[in-house]
């Protein structure tokens, strides 16, 4: 990491006992509790079901390819004798679960990603953070849409009223943005913008929006026909950038594994998931993962997010606690 003085000091404030101790961070983990309640009770009312996280498995995501890769490190260790790998998204488990189980599940799940020490400067990234992260049996792109756009804007609307007191403490003007969001293709994005489109967007425009097709990780649905991906992020205003990433997802045996051969990947690592596909039980289903950290550091105005965490994580520091 580059020693820039100024960004040393906030580090060293970001991970100190003062900032825990003061009124910034109550208002923040205020700011959570509000947020988080109003998501889980829609996510409840709607008849979703709440699902405790898994930590350590065999399987976990594999994050690549993406065009947002950056990871330095992956966590492997060895349990009773086996190599297990430390969550870095449950998505495997949200589809073996929708399969099989009940059809709507959410969960708030830590996730370990070890992102390059270089993306301190970055102000948005975490090597643990939590993701609310949720798979609808048989639901489609636009499900997944309607509903994400109800839990961000009802998180905005409550927190714009209730909360007044904390927000002046951030000199935080909220924006309740108007749905439903407008959606755009990548690729056309990139021919308007070029690479830097994600920043771009993110500063120009003054509500989220949808990015859809994204080439990336195999679960995500690909249409071979069109060459077109059903998956999308969805993108903050402000610079905030990017908040959740989703799909429709990949169910045909012969299509995963050989999403999962041109990736690189190895088969053993999903073998659960192509057990029950090739028995035509995976069901198809969409879903998404929001970051909850970010979206907190939207709703608050924070500059970097490692504000929002009373015990930050970083990437390049490993605090005492
Ligand atoms: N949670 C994301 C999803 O549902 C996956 C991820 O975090 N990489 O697609």
């Amino acid at each position: 990491m580059k020693s820039n003085p100024a960004i040393t000091t906030q580090l060293s404030y970001l991970v100190s006992i003062e900032k825990i101790n003061s009124p910034r961070m109550s208002a923040i983990l205020k700011v959570y509790s509000k947020v988080l309640k109003t998501m889980v009770d829609i996510l409840l009312d709607k008849g979703f079901q709440w699902i405790l996280p898994v930590i350590l498995a065999k399987s976990t995501d594999p994050l690549w390819p993406d065009p947002n890769f950056s990871i330095e490190d992956r966590i492997e260790l060895e349990i009773y004798g086996t190599r297990v790998k430390t969550m870095q998204s449950m998505i495997v488990h949200k589809r073996v679960l929708v399969s099989l189980g009940p059809p709507k599940i959410f969960t708030l799940s830590p996730n370990i990603r070890i992102e390059n020490r270089e993306r301190v400067a970055t102000g948005r990234h975490l090597y643990e953070f939590t993701q609310l992260d949720l798979e609808i049996a048989y639901g489609k792109m636009d499900d997944v849409f309607r509903l994400f756009e109800e839990l961000v804007k009802r998180s905005i609307e409550v927190v714009s009223k209730e909360m007044e007191e904390e927000l002046k403490i951030f000199s935080r003007e909220l924006r309740i943005p108007s749905t439903p969001f407008k959606v755009f293709k990548r690729r056309w994005l990139i021919e308007k913008y070029g690479e830097d489109w994600e920043e771009i967007i993110s500063r120009e425009f003054e509500e989220p929006v949808w990015v859809t097709d994204i080439p990336r990780q195999f679960y995500d649905y690909e249409d071979v026909e069109t060459g077109e991906w059903r998956n999308y992020d969805l993108i903050l205003p402000e610079g905030y950038g990017e908040v959740l990433s989703g799909a429709e997802r990949e169910y045909e045996y012969e299509k995963i594994l050989k999403k999962i051969e041109r990736d690189g990947l190895r088969r053993e690592d999903y073998k659960l998931l192509l057990e029950l596909a090739e028995k035509r039980l995976l069901k198809p289903s969409a879903g998404a993962g929001l970051g909850v950290e970010r979206f907190i550091q939207y709703i608050c105005g924070v500059k970097h997010i490692g504000e929002v965490q009373p015990f930050p994580r970083i990437p390049g520091i490993v605090p005492d606690l």
